[in-house]
């Protein structure tokens, strides 16, 4: 892969089990960051950073409509890196018609982005969340950037989301997104890069343009809009530059 500090091979170990398991070849890498980035929703400080670039092959929807003019799906680069305190996430998803009335646990049901995180990487198959699993929805609501949080006893301790940072800035046709998420605020899980490891995680920018409750989305990796199921997720490994 071709990152700002020049080419460099990254060699990722496959684990084949008997069982004839499927195995994730299509993995998300995540960069240390020396400078952490600055959350104000702003993205200059993620220039030279690789991007996941997110389009109508990535459409879904609840009623199975087809891709057309008229639904007008979301296009979204998504940028992510680490360091020993936070995982950070960034943003920019182009939108016709941004409508978000909602709050609280409702924000899903307008434009916003879920994202999942099995820090563990531990799913199995059918046990859906699990105590170091969690999932946040982040939303430009009325009252300002708003993050709801849960996990699989239900609503996330609403101290630790707080730890969150959070800004999202609307300017055009364009939704900014930009978090720092403590490794604190979920399990307690620091990425050994070194070792090789790596964490589940997924995530759907929910699109509404007017409807009651969204029915579509762009999503990366599967397991949050149909059923929440962290084996779906894809394999995010964790790099340092040298
Ligand atoms: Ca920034
Ligand atoms: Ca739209
Ligand atoms: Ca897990
Ligand atoms: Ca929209």
């Amino acid at each position: 892969m071709d990152l700002s500090s020049g080419r460099k091979d990254y060699r990722i170990r496959l684990e084949i089990f008997p069982q004839g398991a499927s195995v994730e070849v299509n993995p998300l890498f995540s960069v240390f960051r020396n400078l952490p980035p600055v959350i104000d929703g702003k993205l200059d400080d993620w220039k030279g950073i690789p991007s996941i670039s997110l389009d109508r092959e990535d459409f879904g929807s609840a009623t199975g409509m087809p891709v057309s003019e008229e639904n007008n799906p979301n296009s979204a680069l998504i940028y992510t890196g680490w360091d020993n305190d936070f995982f950070y996430f960034a943003a920019e998803v182009t939108d016709d018609k941004f409508n978000q009335p909602y709050t609280g646990d409702k924000i899903w049901a307008g434009d916003s982005i879920q994202m999942g995180f099995d820090p563990l990487n531990n799913a199995e198959e059918g046990n859906g969340y699990e105590k170091d699993d969690y999932e946040y929805t982040l939303g430009l609501t009325d009252k300002g950037p708003e993050i709801y949080g849960f996990h699989d006893e239900g609503k996330a301790d609403e101290a630790k989301t707080k730890e969150i940072k959070l800004m999202i800035r609307k300017e055009g046709n364009k939704i900014y997104y930009e978090a720092a998420f403590p490794w604190s605020a979920r399990a307690s899980f620091i990425p050994a890069a070194e070792k090789g490891e790596a964490m589940g995680f997924a995530l759907a920018i929910m699109d509404n343009d007017g409807e009651e409750h969204t029915q579509k989305w762009l999503a990366l990796g599967d397991g949050i809009t149909n059923g929440k199921d962290p084996c779906k997720f894809k394999k995010m490994f964790f790099i340092r530059r040298d």
